[in-house]
């Protein structure tokens, strides 16, 4: 008890979600402290498990009126520290893994609702057993959560044919810094009445508000799919390999990624079995994947038809397509071990950018030639999502080199880098976010008035400052 017999903010909190509601003991302070890239360390007052809505609505109306900040936390994924507390030990860890209801499925409106602490590969399997797709696919499905997913606008694998998050979503329930719930769950396709508000909370990294459920999207679920390993000469030729699939297949194709040697040879020295399909000796790859709702579409010959033509046009000097589902699996599993093998390799830097697709080549040469006479510290390990312009273009530390050594480069071959970036009519980030290692750069490329009227909007959302502060602008 506090003195004069008031109760502490943990014995309030406690009281409202059960003793079972609020963890205090060092382990799970310690895996909501740390960042998935282990950059930030920061240090929790609790972590708060609220069962559904109505108590995450009661917790934030606490904190408002104790002024206690919020750090809203999913699967704990993301690369920017969006959902690490700071290390004043007063941040409040909202998780919202117990919010893991998949509320209803509509298979003849292609729709379904889901709750925000719903890992992402569940929500995939729910919608595979109604025979739907939920299209959203990227490394860490295994344990990011629809909530995280949506705050950071996730984007993926399959955005080429799909879109990010913001184009999966028709509606979302939100609760308010004050504990008021926006419940706007619609299943509606059409829908003109005033503002579209269920876009201002994706992609905001949880400091507009909390998002505790969403009614996404579906498709009809892919039935055939043809899968190619491809070597390509450069960056120039996969881009318009691109254009020349797309064409020839009808606009089929779901995926389209861009690998380069250095990145398969770092998963075969890391990834125990894990090989290359195709000689190493072409300096870059591209794994591209066609898919169609027909089990009859012969979308094997037409990628291999189309693999031949654009042989002859200079723009792919081999290819290998995946003659099972093992081998498409293989494919994959080569293109989603990267960054897991970067970081088995050592530090990286990691630069996150998207760049209008047909300037995309004059970037990698351009910035290729900068790192290679300024930076002597690390390599470059450039790959990425090729067919929506976004690249990862990272570089890792060179074996030999005094440790830390590109660690202090880190600064100034980022602002190099974002300004290539910003050069090419691109962006710094394409599909992680800002949350508190990017806040620098967003106050460096931002439009002013774009910046002016973020900070008005958090404002009168959240007027005293309790939803993540610290993360995605410089409020505290
Ligand atoms: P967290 O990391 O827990 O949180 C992210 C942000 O969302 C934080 O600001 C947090 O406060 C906020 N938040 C979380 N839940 C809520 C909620 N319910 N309401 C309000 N705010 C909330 N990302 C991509 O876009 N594409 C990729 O291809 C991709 N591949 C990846 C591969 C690997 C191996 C890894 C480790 C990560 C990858 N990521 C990728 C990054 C990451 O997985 C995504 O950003 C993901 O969307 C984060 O989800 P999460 O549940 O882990 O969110
Ligand atoms: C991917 O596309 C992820 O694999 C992670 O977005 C990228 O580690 C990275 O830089
Ligand atoms: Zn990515």
């Amino acid at each position: 008890m506090m003195q004069g017999g008031a109760q502490s903010p943990l014995q309030q909190l406690t009281a409202l979600l059960g003793p079972d509601g609020i963890l205090t003991d060092a382990s799970a302070l310690e895996a909501v402290n740390v960042d998935q890239l282990r950059a930030y360390h920061g240090r929790a007052l609790c972590v708060a498990l609220p069962r559904n809505t109505e108590d995450v609505s009661r917790v934030l109306r606490l904190c408002n009126a104790l002024r206690i900040p919020v750090v809203p936390q999913g699967g704990n994924t993301g690369y920017c520290g969006a959902a690490t507390p700071d290390a004043s030990g007063t941040q409040v860890v909202l998780s919202l893994r117990r919010l893991n209801a998949i509320r209803s499925i509509d298979p003849a409106n292609y729709s379904m609702v889901v709750e925000a602490g719903c890992i992402l590969a569940d929500v995939q399997r729910a919608a595979a057993a109604a025979e739907r797709f939920f299209p959203l696919s990227l490394g860490a499905e295994g344990s990011c959560q629809i909530g995280g997913n949506l705050s950071t606008n996730a984007g993926g694998v399959n955005v080429l044919r799909y879109g990010m998050m913001r184009e999966l979503t028709l509606g979302l329930e939100v609760v308010l810094a004050d504990g008021r719930v926006l419940s706007s769950l619609t299943a509606l396709r059409k829908d003109n009445t005033g503002y579209d508000l269920r876009q201002l909370f994706i992609g905001a990294e949880g400091t507009l508000g909390v998002i505790t459920a969403a009614s996404l999207k579906l498709f009809p679920a892919p039935r055939a799919s043809a899968t190619a390993f491809v070597a390509v000469p450069g960056p120039d030729q996969a881009v318009q390999l691109l254009s020349h699939l797309r064409e020839a297949s009808g606009d089929q194709v779901s995926s389209f990624e861009l690998i380069p040697a250095v990145a398969l040879e770092l998963v075969a020295r890391h990834i125990s079995g894990a090989r290359s399909p195709l000689a190493p000796q072409s300096p870059w790859f591209v794994l591209c994947e066609l898919t169609s709702p027909r089990a009859d579409e012969p979308l094997n010959e037409r990628l291999e038809e189309s693999l031949a033509t654009a042989f002859e046009r200079g723009l792919v000097s081999d290819a290998v397509l995946a003659q099972n589902e093992r081998e498409r699996r293989d494919f994959w599993h080569l293109r989603e071990n990267i960054p897991h093998s970067q970081r088995l390799e050592g530090m990286s830097l990691k630069h996150d950018v998207s760049i209008p697709i047909d300037r995309l080549p004059r970037f990698v040469q351009r910035a290729s030639a900068w790192l290679e006479t300024h930076v002597a510290e690390g390599f470059l390990v450039c790959y990425g999502h090729v067919g929506d312009g976004n690249l990862h273009f990272n570089l890792n530390e060179r074996r030999g080199m005094p440790a830390g050594a590109l660690a202090a480069r880190r600064a100034d071959i980022r602002r190099a880098i974002h300004d290539l970036v910003r050069d090419e009519g691109g962006s710094f980030s394409a599909e992680h976010g800002i949350g508190q290692s990017k806040i620098a750069e967003l106050q460096h490329y931002a439009d002013p008035v774009e910046l002016s009227v973020m900070h008005t909007l958090k404002r009168m959302l959240d007027p005293n400052g309790i939803l993540n502060p610290g993360k995605v602008l410089n409020v505290a």
